[in-house]
């Protein structure tokens, strides 16, 4: 079965596009954690980072030219901004269709909402 990043990448589903090319798609986050929250998504289907192939290595080199690029093209690039993948459970993730989040806009205070204890 399609997951939603499949049938948004199809045009099956809205969403608010903000760059496209052979490879990767990028679009706001229907659930923007700060100003700017952009996921970067492969075209294919990549499961989780687990499933990253060794073949995969330029596609994955290019979701993070692509972030830099909308970082600058956002405004956010100079103050600064968070890329994050998120894999499996333990990492949060939601949706089962490897992508990256860029967050940005705003101070992101501390990297996880709590140290180790
Ligand atoms: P993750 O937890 O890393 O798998 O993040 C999944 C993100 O996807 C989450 O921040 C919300 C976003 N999201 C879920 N469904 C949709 C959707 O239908 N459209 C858009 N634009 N974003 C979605």
């Amino acid at each position: 079965m399609d997951t939603l990043f499949q049938r948004i990448i199809a045009g099956e589903l809205p969403a608010d596009i903000v760059y496209r090319d052979k490879l990767v798609t990028a679009f706001r986050d229907i659930r923007p954690r700060a100003p700017t929250h952009i996921l970067i998504v492969p075209n294919k289907r990549i499961a989780t980072a687990n499933d990253i192939g060794d073949d995969d290595e330029a596609l994955i080199g290019h979701l993070f030219t692509v972030a830099r690029d909308l970082a600058k093209r956002e405004g956010i690039a100079e103050e600064g901004y968070r890329l994050i993948i998120n894999c499996n459970t333990h990492g949060g993730q939601e949706v089962y269709h490897l992508h990256v989040h860029l967050l940005g806009g705003r101070p992101l205070g501390p990297m996880l909402a709590s140290p180790i204890s």
